[in-house]
């Protein structure tokens, strides 16, 4: 089975491409390869901050590797939090803030309409392939489900009566951003078998 290094940090997204991926890929996480590293992610874009984090890794390591850089855009917030979606109620808060900080400034807002957008980086063979993974969906005024991370709990998607924080893993997984941009990564890796 083909090893692929997955650079990230947040432990949900791994689990996430694991299962995701992992029965036809062997997906390493940076604690695989003993990497204890920040990973740098200084750009304007999603797309920027993808293709950072995988060539940061990928310098460190010369290994296959991917990244995934996923943001929350609201539509009544202009897109926000977007890129900061991470840290939008600032550094060192916890995804609780955020919510908390979406909620508010939603509040007594009709235009509920956000998507989450994924952009995947895959370095394989030295090669930079991108993908991306879109949903669409609305914030709920109130959390609901505990399962999941991040906005989770206020996310439901179009056309689903449970917020992705209430939905089964192999659900959000089979419709969401980040199942859809690894899709664009497993068919290319499967064609390059
Ligand atoms: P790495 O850069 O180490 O991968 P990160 O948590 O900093 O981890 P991002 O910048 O891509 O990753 O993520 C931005 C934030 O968006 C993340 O911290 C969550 O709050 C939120 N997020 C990402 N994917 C999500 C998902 O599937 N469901 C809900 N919230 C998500």
């Amino acid at each position: 089975m083909q090893d692929l290094l997955f650079a990230t940090n947040n432990q949900h997204k791994l689990r996430e491409i694991q299962a995701i991926l992992g029965n036809e890929f062997h997906v390493l996480s940076l604690k695989d390869v003993t990497l204890d590293v920040e990973i740098p992610e200084t750009q304007e874009t999603i797309e920027g901050n993808a293709v950072q984090k995988a060539r940061f890794i990928h310098g460190l390591t010369g290994m296959n590797c991917f990244a995934d850089d996923t943001g929350l855009e609201i539509d009544a917030l202009d897109g926000r939090p977007g890129v900061y979606s991470a840290r939008y109620a600032g550094e060192g808060c916890s995804f609780d803030d955020n919510i908390d900080k979406v909620l508010q400034e939603l509040s007594g807002i009709e235009n509920r309409k956000a998507c989450f957008r994924c952009v995947i980086c895959l370095i394989l063979d030295g090669v930079e392939h991108l993908f991306e993974g879109r949903v669409d969906g609305v914030i709920i005024p109130e959390r609901q489900g505990s399962d999941g991370f991040g906005y989770d709990p206020v996310f439901l998607p179009n056309g689903f009566s449970q917020t992705f924080a209430e939905m089964p893993a192999y659900l959000k997984n089979g419709i969401s951003h980040r199942g859809r941009a690894a899709e664009g990564l497993r068919k290319l890796m499967l064609s390059k078998k």
